[in-house]
């Protein structure tokens, strides 16, 4: 491949904006089962056909993301803090619901007291409604991140290299790696062993931690259960806490459990559970051990997964449940890939394999050990459990061999882990250093922030041309209306000039207006273009100055102005004239009132029809013009767009922290160095 860096970003610009109509797409259909308040489009998508086409839309992502490589291109990290756009959503409502104040209204006539106070008392409930939302933003635990290291710091290594990761981040705005982050100083103020249970839905996770801890705490049940991570530590005393979005925390019997943490009871978590802590008695968790159960992979109970999902970089030991018979799927590989990019280690567990003869569960055991080593390229112990009857003295093995020896090391279990996580957090933080301050570099001989506003500034006096054009266009055409007399006029003025004695002048004069008609359409026409071609011209140059100003030397064409409809005379449609001579004798005038006055009768009608006929023709073509020509402007716009912000990079700081970002690389890239020394 020798795609030069302009091709491979306009085959990116282009690939991201079908990304972002597959993106619509899937709003148009999320939109129709979201109970939208204001629903625009009625529900004719059946949930089966909804379902096929997302499946077809993944397949085309997965598609497009797959083929990237063969064209040496790599899609563009994320640049816009989700936190924050939300915030300025809010905020833009917050303006709507101002602009509607009874005051405001009062613009659209009298309104009387008691409306008045009835829409204010709906809005002012909206409103409290919007400041809760924007309050629980502002107080999301990202905010004091920053005091609570410097707390850290105090007491470990670990987490003065957290602290200094925490400045980077904040920093050069690598807000991907925020939540990672967030992550870890959570960890280091509670420095437990974390073992997760992880697996597809009734893999029978629940149920394996309820043995272990020899009582049934955890729902479980045939249809997809658990619907938040649950996390179970040793407490004096049973109980649950859950803690909501909301900031509030609410004690529960255990026995109440089920309430917050299934799916029948908190369908996608509309309680707004963020977390649940369940303290038990139980000897086997004295160490300070804390077991965490999932919801299930792999079910329609999507916001449940995403949850796991969220979770999985948090845990320090990964148990991935196999279900007897099901093989390990594409899931539990992604899983486990995620564990160790975390990390963390994993451990495989194939779960009921009371349904499996001794000889099945050695044969099961082999064949997910070989596929973990060609897949994952590691060795991942495997070990059968069952819950059930006497194959229960497997999951007793498992804990007394596997999970109780660890307990025992927990401490320096847990302590190796963080150092890891922070260890895999400065590696991400490194490399998304090397990669902006490698894309500043290719952009930086051409770009810098004057560069970019010019860009914008010449690309915005781009907009305003092609609707002016269109304009004009419209009004030119407008001169073939009411033009029938003009063109009768110049024809009855050639055929008194030629005085066609042998043709007769009924016909002299049938071609006469034919050919009037012609020059009349054409020179409106040609007008038209010109005005056309002036547009291309301008639009040409505007790009032609936006990309030198960017430093990019490429040949800019636009489409041609072509296709000019031709003036079809064929229309016109008239018995001229009977064929008596005119009134020579009389002299030219004369015979001129004489034509006209039978021209007018017989013609009229046929070049106003022909006339408006072909105004129409102009008018359609001059737009179709116009809009192919700013599609192709808008394209290049959108190119030198993609090109531009990179010349500032990302967190809008300008060329001049360079410098600081080389500063911080070296400092994370040698960090155990520092360390030592
Ligand atoms: N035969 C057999 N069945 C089991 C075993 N463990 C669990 N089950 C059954 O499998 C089903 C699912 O068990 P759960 O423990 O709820 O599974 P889960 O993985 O927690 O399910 P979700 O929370 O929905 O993801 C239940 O009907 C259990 O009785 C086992 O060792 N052997
Ligand atoms: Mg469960």
């Amino acid at each position: 491949m020798t795609l030069n860096t302009n091709h491979k970003r306009r085959l990116l610009v282009t690939l991201g904006h079908i990304d972002e109509l597959l993106d619509e797409a899937e709003h148009m259909l999320a939109s129709v089962r979201s109970g939208r308040a204001f629903p625009r489009f009625v529900a004719d998508v059946t949930p089966l056909q909804a379902r096929v086409l997302a499946d077809y839309f993944a397949r085309l992502r997965e598609t497009m993301l797959a083929r990237l490589p063969e064209l040496g291109l790599e899609p563009n990290p994320p640049a816009i803090s989700t936190l924050r756009a939300l915030k300025v959503q809010l905020i833009a409502a917050g303006v709507a619901l101002e602009d509607s104040r009874a005051a405001a209204m009062r613009g659209y006539g009298a309104i009387s007291t008691e409306d008045a106070a009835a829409i204010e008392r709906v809005l002012s409930e909206l409103h409290g409604q919007l400041e809760r939302i924007e309050t629980f933003l502002a107080e999301s635990p990202d905010q004091s991140l920053r005091s609570r290291l410097e707390r850290l710091t105090a007491t470990s290594d670990e987490a003065r290299l957290l602290s200094e990761l925490e400045r980077v981040i904040a920093t050069h705005g690598l807000v991907e790696l925020r939540p990672a982050l967030a992550i870890l100083v959570d960890r280091i103020a509670e420095k437990r062993f974390e073992v997760a249970v992880f697996g597809r839905v009734s893999s029978g996770k629940s149920s394996l931690l309820n043995s272990f801890l020899r009582r049934a705490i955890l729902p479980v049940g045939v249809t997809p259960i658990t619907s938040v991570p649950t996390r179970v530590t040793f407490g004096a005393r049973d109980r649950v806490v859950v803690e909501l979005a909301e900031g509030k925390t609410q004690v529960l019997r255990v026995e109440d459990l089920a309430s917050v943490a299934t799916e029948q009871q908190n369908p996608n978590n509309y309680k707004h559970v963020m977390r649940i802590l369940v303290e038990v008695g139980e000897p086997r968790l004295e160490s300070g051990i804390v077991l965490v159960d999932t919801p299930g992979l792999g079910s329609l109970a999507a916001a449940a997964a995403e949850q796991t999902l969220a979770y999985l970089p948090r845990c320090d030991l990964g148990i991935v449940l196999v279900e007897a018979g099901s093989g390990l799927g594409p899931q539990d590989l992604a899983v486990i890939r995620s564990l160790y990019h975390a990390g963390a280690t994993a451990q495989i567990l194939v779960s009921k394999s009371d349904l499996l003869t001794v000889e099945q569960r050695q044969q099961v055991k082999e064949y997910i050990e070989r596929t973990l080593a060609t897949e994952c390229d590691v060795d991942i112990p495997v070990h059968c459990v069952s819950v059930v009857g006497t194959s229960a003295s497997l999951a007793e093995e498992w804990y007394n061999e596997t999970l109780l020896p660890l307990c025992r090391h927990h401490e320096s279990l847990a302590a190796a882990a963080l150092r890891r996580k922070i260890g895999a957090l400065r590696e991400s933080v490194v490399a998304s250093l090397r990669r902006r301050l490698e894309n500043a570099e290719v952009n930086a001989s051409a770009l810098d922030r004057t560069s970019a506003s010019t860009v914008d500034r010449i690309l915005a006096q781009t907009a305003s041309l092609p609707a002016a054009a269109r304009a004009s266009c419209e009004e030119t055409a407008l001169k073939l209306s009411g033009a029938v007399e003009s063109i009768l006029g110049q024809a009855a003025d050639r055929v008194v000039e030629e005085r066609p004695h042998k043709v007769g002048a009924a016909s002299a004069m049938q071609e006469a207006i034919r050919r009037a008609f012609e020059h009349h359409v054409g020179t409106v026409g040609a007008e038209i273009a010109g005005t056309l071609e002036t547009l291309r011209a301008a639009l040409l140059d505007k790009l032609r100055t936006a990309c030198s100003a960017v430093g990019i030397d490429r040949e800019i064409e636009l489409p041609r102005v072509a296709g000019l409809p031709p003036a079809d005379s064929s229309v016109i449609d008239g018995s001229i004239l009977h064929n008596e001579p005119p009134p020579w004798l009389l002299g030219g005038h004369a015979v001129r009132r004489w034509l006209l006055a039978r021209a007018r009768k017989d013609f009229s009608a046929s070049i106003e029809e022909a006339l408006e006929l072909h105004r129409c023709l102009l008018v359609t073509w001059s737009r179709r013009v116009i809009a192919e020509l700013s599609d192709t402007v808008e394209a290049e716009a959108g190119l030198l767009r993609a090109v531009t912000p990179l010349a500032t990079p990302r967190g809008g700081e300008g060329p001049s922290d360079r410098p600081a970002m080389e500063r911080d690389l070296a400092l994370l890239a040698n960090w155990p160095k520092n360390t030592s020394t």
